[in-house]
């Protein structure tokens, strides 16, 4: 059964810097996901550490938060029906090389280390990056459009 979730989306720096960030939001709009929060920010190491902490260790880890760092992240996060799967989906697989043509990756990316965007892979990870990210909270708004955006 599908059921209304909040997924935490970033456009990664490399996404910002391609002047990606337009492109990434007018899908999930599109899509028909509502958006309820978006920042853009210079994330500190700390705090990059703190939304990578299942990956300490690996070998990519200081490249990834060297990459993370190397300028500003647009911080979003999207509701609607099945938001964590779906999301995934419109970004493709982690590694661009495998993502299919019409994802975000698929169509903008190459390398993993370079891949543009992030989506929560879980309902619990994505409440955990919602409250890192947005410690402020979240826009609460009502769609008038009813029957559209959920
Ligand atoms: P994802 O959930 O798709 O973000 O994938 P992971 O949590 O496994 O990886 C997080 C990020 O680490 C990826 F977006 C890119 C980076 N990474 C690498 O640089 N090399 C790897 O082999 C795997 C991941």
């Amino acid at each position: 059964m599908s059921t209304k979730e909040q997924t935490y989306i970033m456009v990664k720096p490399d996404g910002v810097q391609r002047g990606l960030v337009g492109d990434i939001i007018a899908r999930f709009e599109k899509r028909g996901f509502k958006l309820v929060a978006l920042k853009l920010v210079q994330a500190t190491t700390e705090h990059l550490e703190k939304h990578y902490a299942d990956l300490k260790g690996k070998p990519f880890f200081p490249g990834l938060i060297k990459y993370m760092a190397s300028g500003p992240v647009v911080a979003m996060v999207w509701e609607g029906l099945d938001a964590v799967k779906t999301g995934r989906v419109m970004l493709g697989a982690t590694n661009p090389l495998a993502s299919a043509p019409g994802t975000i990756r698929g169509d903008y990316a190459l390398a993993v280390g370079r891949n543009i965007c992030h989506g929560s892979d879980a309902v619990e990870s994505a409440q955990k990056e919602i409250a890192l990210w947005f410690p402020e909270g979240l826009v609460q708004y009502t769609n008038t459009l009813e029957g559209w955006v959920f």
